[in-house]
């Protein structure tokens, strides 16, 4: 088998107005999706965060690999790894690497394909599931009001249960405990993470308590400022919400300033901007800067690169979680494989997809069940891709004129002058 064709199509999913350390989603919220066909007609998906930048690189790496085996992952990388520029992850909340995408793309793609040639799901093709239900957690947000996409700071008026709840705003503890009820009755989740860095850190405690009064100590509860605290705030913090979280996601910036607030707490600290690649595991190691990595095949460069993380984790004993962006079916397929083939005890996994659900490119999108995703069983990622709704969510791509996220000019429009603080508070 040998890969004869590949498409790389950008699209945009309405996206709610959720805010953030770095701004506020725009209406639309970026991924490429990728297709490889092989010689005898068989496709192949992957997906991964749009940019303008990673699309180039993606163009570039895939026209190297057209007429490769995707057996061979090994000989496929080498030819993106010598295409592969230097690039950088930046201080954003999310990674803007291009490259370490790239290889996900096609990674999980060639897995897709791999598994349908042979009549298997990807789970097996990594060794197989030591798990056949993948735990995700509610995944909250401060928010405008606003469904996002063509109804922009509008509500979505056709929408009912949780599609109409997600239009509300959140913007105090209240709304933030309604948010996280509404999420959870809707899915079945079982754990809880605030994204905060949004407002003055006492009123995301204020929020974090008010969830912890309203479910209860069984709910575990985490929250995630995205490195925008300083030290002597993230001790203050995690000393106030000493016994109520679960884990600190990312309170401050850097390794070595995770490490001197680590000294500090109690509670666990996790990351997804501090320690993001192999390079920087030895460090995270040595300073014990986290008890707690979130894998992300998409930015930990694929699949098997993940499971690889994952044995580091075991021999040093941190703990794994796993990181997402918002995203489509492509990648929560490929996340829940990736769960499944994990040998690690998980944390519940997070998963921005109940903000885009039912917007979807899947024929059948996967279903929750009590928070969980059951492991498709059917061959590759088990999942069917909708081509008329791609070619809907390209059409959205071309109509809102977005080839980059940048969160900091969306709430710009809003709040004239504001500006991105790597620190703030
Ligand atoms: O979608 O605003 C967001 C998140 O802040 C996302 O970009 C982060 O990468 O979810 C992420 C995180 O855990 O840091
Ligand atoms: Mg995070």
């Amino acid at each position: 088998m040998r890969i004869a064709d590949c498409h790389i199509t950008p699209v945009a999913i309405p996206d709610p107005p959720l805010l953030n350390a770095a701004g506020l989603h725009a209406p639309y919220a970026l991924r490429l999706i990728i297709e490889l066909v092989s010689d005898d007609g068989i496709s192949g998906w992957g997906e991964i965060p749009g940019s303008e930048t990673t699309r180039v690189a993606l163009a570039q790496a895939a026209e190297r690999i057209i007429g490769g085996d995707p057996w061979q992952l090994n000989a496929i990388f080498a030819r993106i790894d010598k295409l592969a520029q230097p690039d950088e992850r930046g201080a954003t909340p999310w990674d803007n690497r291009a490259w370490v995408h790239v290889r996900s793309a096609i990674e999980v793609a060639c897995y897709d394909l791999l598994g349908k040639a042979v009549g298997r799901p990807v789970v097996d093709l990594l060794g197989g599931a030591v798990r056949e239900r993948v735990p995700f957690a509610a995944y909250l947000f401060y928010k405008r009001a606003g469904a996002g996409g063509e109804f922009g700071f509008e509500r979505d008026p056709s929408a009912t249960g949780w599609r109409a709840a997600r239009a509300e705003a959140a913007l105090d503890p209240a709304g933030i405990v309604a948010q996280a009820q509404a999420m959870c009755s809707h899915y079945g989740f079982r754990s809880i993470k605030l994204k905060g860095g949004v407002f003055p850190p006492d009123e995301e405690v204020a929020a974090m308590l008010a969830l912890r009064e309203a479910f209860g100590a069984d709910i575990p509860l985490r929250l995630d400022p995205n490195a925008i605290w300083r030290v002597d705030t993230a001790i203050a913090v995690g000393k106030k919400l000493l016994g109520v979280l679960e884990y600190l996601e990312d309170p401050v910036r850097g390794q070595v300033n995770m490490a001197a607030v680590a000294r500090e707490l109690e509670t666990p600290l996790a990351t997804n901007m501090c320690t993001t690649s192999f390079a920087d595991l030895p460090g995270s190691i040595q300073r014990a800067s986290e008890a707690i990595i979130l894998s992300d095949h998409h930015f930990w460069g694929g699949l098997r690169a993940s499971l690889g993380l994952a044995r580091v984790c075991r021999v040093f004993g941190r703990g794994l979680s796993m990181h997402s962006n918002s995203h489509l079916g492509i990648s929560l397929a490929a996340m829940a494989h990736l769960a499944a083939a994990t040998p690690n005890d998980l944390y519940d996994c997070d998963t921005h997809y109940p903000w885009q659900d039912g917007q979807d490119l899947l024929a059948k999108p996967l279903p929750f069940e009590d928070g969980s995703i059951m492991l498709p069983r059917e061959p590759g990622l088990g999942i069917e891709v909708d081509r008329e709704r791609l070619a809907q969510l390209h059409q959205n791509y071309l109509n809102c004129g977005l080839t980059e996220r940048n969160d900091e000019i969306e709430m710009q429009k809003l709040k004239p002058g504001w500006e991105f603080q790597a620190t703030r508070w």
